[in-house]
């Protein structure tokens, strides 16, 4: 059992006032990972989120109701538990080690993976689950018979990317979480807890689920204060916001946006997190067209970046165990693209008036809702405008200044606003140094010949001013 905390509001001051470790800050592009029962039926309607399909099976209310149930009747019949699924939930094909290496490929320096979701069911071994849903639930009792967050962490650790969790504190239908909520926190979630941070020290814990009570019922500060105190990963874990009810932007660690614009500046460490499509857990409804492109996914990353956040991107693998290979392929374009840019996103802080550089109004790409695809092709179409208001997004490193573009000028391109020092630098990273003048408050960069089929990098280019 936990200690008590006896002084909710100076345990709270503790846990906020940490500093979000440097790592994280640097680290700005991860991956998420939902896996798990949910993956076998892999259903959602179009637009909702898969690993959702218990509860939309199950509650009436839920928007997605009709839809999941008529699909699960017709498919696995009325008296399918969802709990069988487990069962299916073979994970013949996982290789953690390739898996490990597409992450890296990526260019991302944390992942997540959901070590329980809101059903419960655990991919590590731990007796709790099992106890309170009295059959095997978890990983290696049932389906897979395999440590799976065990063995990820593992493959992932020989990398030089971060492993991290997403812990689900509410579980829809644990019988203790239904009926005796204290009993939940105390015999059931606490010593849960501690046993998956004890066995694998997370580098992140992405917690969720908060919303259904307040945090003092969770008795997260508890929790944080064992986590930040006396945890095998106390100095080095990350924390996110979510931990209780209106709590949200609160307590805890980094602000989470989720399919959602992000914030504006880097005033608060903040991660906007989001599937490659409309879903977390892998669905299979969803058509090519439903995903974004690496073209927008690189943009989004930039802009996430240079407005001070971090981007977490969810993968959706397989049943079977396999990362779905559009998936696979985005991540390695983005990959692709870091290796020749990552300068101006690792590292990096926003641009910002102090620094020598100064670029005025020019950082508006992308302040939408991320719901709504990037369009890429209308900032195409009005180069003029676009040029120098809509399509640059800056990212800065001490007195370097980084210019992102989406679309590349013939002859010159102009930094509005951008004062260069006398005896600067300016290059295009992956092609070399470029001629450039001031005039007034603008920066003119002479384009060099590019040919087209040797161009360094795809989607996305980066101007360095130093
Ligand atoms: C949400 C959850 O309900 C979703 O299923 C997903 O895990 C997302 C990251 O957080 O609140």
């Amino acid at each position: 059992k936990g200690k008590a905390i006896t002084d909710e509001a100076a345990a709270w001051k503790a846990i906020d006032g940490r500093d979000t470790p440097q790592w994280w800050k640097d680290a700005k592009f991860g991956i998420f990972i939902h896996w798990g029962p949910y993956s076998v039926p892999a259903f959602s309607e179009v637009g909702r989120y898969s690993e959702w399909y218990w509860e939309d099976l199950m509650n009436p209310k839920r928007r997605s109701h009709k839809a999941v149930k008529a699909f699960h009747e017709k498919n696995y019949g009325k008296d399918f538990k969802y709990e069988e699924f487990a069962d299916q939930f073979k994970c013949e094909l996982f290789d953690p080690a390739q898996w490990a290496e597409a992450f890296e490929e990526s260019g991302a320096k944390y992942v997540v993976l959901t070590s329980k979701h809101h059903d419960g069911y655990c991919l590590w071994p731990n007796e709790q689950a099992d106890k309170s849903f009295g059959r095997p639930w978890c990983s290696t009792n049932s389906g897979p018979m395999r440590d799976l967050v065990g063995e990820l962490t593992e493959e992932v650790r020989k990398t030089d990317v971060k492993m991290g969790l997403y812990f689900s504190i509410y579980e829809w239908y644990n019988p203790l979480y239904k009926t005796k909520l204290n009993s939940f926190v105390d015999d059931h979630l606490i010593p849960q807890f501690k046993d998956v941070v004890n066995k694998y020290e997370p580098a992140v814990i992405f917690s969720d689920g908060e919303w259904d009570h307040p945090a003092a019922d969770w008795k997260s500060a508890e929790m944080l204060t064992w986590l930040f105190n006396e945890s095998p990963c106390k100095d080095e874990v990350v924390i996110n916001d979510r931990w209780g009810k209106g709590d949200r932007h609160k307590h805890g660690g980094y602000y989470t946006t989720e399919y959602g614009a992000g914030l504006p500046d880097g005033t608060n460490a903040w991660e906007e997190n989001r599937g490659m499509a409309h879903s977390f857990g892998y669905s299979r409804t969803e058509r090519f067209e439903d995903y974004n492109s690496s073209e927008s996914l690189i943009l989004m990353l930039a802009d996430i970046v240079s407005r001070g956040g971090n981007f977490l991107l969810d993968i959706g693998p397989t049943a079977d165990g396999r990362i779905p290979p559009l998936m696979e392929e985005r991540l390695s374009e983005i990959g692709d693209w870091l290796d020749v840019n990552g300068e101006a996103i690792y590292g990096t802080t926003t641009h910002s008036s102090t620094c020598q550089w100064s670029t005025g109004k020019a950082q508006e790409l992308g302040r939408g809702n991320y719901r709504v695809k990037y369009d890429v092709e209308k900032l195409m179409k009005s180069p003029e405008e676009g040029m120098a208001r809509k399509e640059l997004l800056f990212t800065r490193k001490g007195e370097t200044l980084y210019a992102i573009c989406a679309l590349l000028p013939d002859e010159t391109m102009t930094l509005h606003h951008v004062q260069a020092a006398e005896g600067a630098t300016v290059s295009m990273l992956g092609v070399g140094e470029l001629e450039w003048e001031q005039s007034g408050e603008d920066l003119i960069i002479k384009m060099p010949k590019l040919n087209p089929s040797k161009m360094p990098c795809e989607h996305a280019w980066t101007f360095k001013v130093s």
